[in-house]
């Protein structure tokens, strides 16, 4: 099948492949590989400029502080944010919800409601558990529709005067479904809720224009994306940061600090406490140039083409059952094999270099919603081919027939 880009090479940036000729990498949901330009963007700042930023005044210091700032204008341009001082880094989306969680988080009252979805990765839920325990607000949950989209046939009984922020997945990490972010901010809004939106697995994969969603939060991880592990960013409406206490306490959050008393610096570096994890956010950099490269046009229709080529194999495997049905959907497809566990099918065809990734994903309210303690998911990115997710359906048939 003829593919919308140069996959073979796109593949050749990434060492990878060339090191691990059988693999066949389908857990992108996960984490994704790196391309060689993010390996050396890390490995040029260690052996050429490494030093802390905005501290010191010498050159390799200033370069560091530069390249670092650098990303922040990278990612604003990204995501079409009109103001630099929005963008604020973090360990990644798990500590970005914290943040906000922890931060906005403390003004929430008894009686008040925080709106959550059953489709959440736990780490848009027990952030919000813990702050709704700590002020007495409660948690509130939209369910799910058969095919994995949010049942939303009933938003006034979810958006209320007392709802006063909702957190929603932007693309499923299980399903893929693709959530109507602009009509969820609109009910939202109406009710006077702010919305935070969890855009780890839209990111790498969507055009995704802050503005025009409108949303209040968006949190996202660079590993995600190409980029390093261990950075992240949340996006927030500078007069919310304004107005938010520090998450995070220490070095650079302040202005001035006495015994008794400290005022904080300006944001978004009042939310940047200690020294960052310099490297990885210089390598984020990196990353949003590849995937510029790319055209995150190219990379939405190519996805298309490998989901719908993905989705009519596996179909028609015996014993199959596909979870997450929606038109508007991500490359993510979550299956089980009748009487096979997801363990056993993930172990046999790593026998085969086929990596995808099986268990409860971290989305353990719709296992429930399931009923299954697990899935199996295979999910795709931009140097993923048709022949791989032909060897996927071999190795899934060869388990079939082994089992039976
Ligand atoms: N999902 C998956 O295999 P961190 O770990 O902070 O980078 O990302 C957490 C996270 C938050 N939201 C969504 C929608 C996610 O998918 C993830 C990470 C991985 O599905 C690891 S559990």
């Amino acid at each position: 099948m003829q593919s919308s880009l140069n996959v073979e090479k796109i593949r050749v940036d990434f060492p990878i492949f060339k090191n691990n000729p059988e693999l066949i990498f389908l857990d992108n949901a996960s984490t994704t590989q790196k391309p060689q330009s993010v390996i050396d963007t890390l490995s040029h700042y260690y052996e050429n400029y490494n030093s802390n930023i905005h501290r010191g005044i010498y050159t390799i210091a200033e370069k560091a502080t530069a390249a670092y700032e650098e990303t922040r204008d990278k990612i604003a341009a990204f995501i079409s944010a009109d103001d630099r001082r929005s963008i604020v880094f973090t360990r990644g989306t798990t500590e970005s919800i914290n943040l906000v969680a922890n931060s906005w988080g403390q003004s929430l009252k008894p009686n008040d409601e925080v709106l959550i979805t059953e489709m959440e990765h736990h780490s848009n839920i027990i952030p919000w558990q813990l702050i709704s325990e700590k002020t007495g607000a409660s948690l509130k949950y939209i369910p799910i529709c058969e095919d994995g989209s949010l049942d939303l046939s009933n938003p006034d009984q979810y958006f209320t005067n007392k709802t006063k922020i909702v957190c929603v997945i932007h693309q499923s990490n299980v399903f893929g479904t693709i959530n109507p972010i602009a009509d969820i901010v609109t009910l939202a809004h109406d009710v006077g809720a702010l919305v935070l939106v969890d855009g780890a697995q839209s990111i790498p994969h969507h055009s995704v224009n802050i503005s025009q969603l409108d949303c209040d939060f968006f949190a996202f991880s660079g590993h995600k994306m190409m980029g390093p592990t261990g950075v992240g960013v949340l996006y927030a409406r500078t007069e919310l940061l304004e107005e938010m206490n520090p998450f995070l306490g220490g070095g650079e959050m302040i202005r001035e600090v006495s015994m008794e008393k400290s005022t904080w610096n300006d944001i978004p570096w009042k939310f940047e406490a200690g020294t960052p994890n310099i490297a990885q956010v210089i390598g984020l950099g990196s990353a949003i140039d590849y995937l510029n490269g790319i055209g995150m046009k190219s990379i939405v229709e190519y996805e298309k083409e490998l989901l719908s080529y993905g989705q009519k194999k596996l179909q028609n495997i015996p014993g199959i059952t596909i979870y997450g049905t929606t038109k508007e959907k991500g490359a993510v497809i979550s299956f089980n094999m009748d009487n096979i566990h997801p363990h056993d099918v993930a172990h046999i065809l790593d026998t085969s270099g086929i990596a995808i990734r099986a268990g409860h994903h971290c989305a353990q309210p719709i296992m429930k919603h399931l009923n299954v303690s697990a899935t199996n998911r295979a999910s795709f990115y931009i140097y993923n081919t048709y022949a791989e997710i032909d060897s996927l359906i071999d190795g899934l048939t060869k388990t079939v027939d082994l089992f039976t």
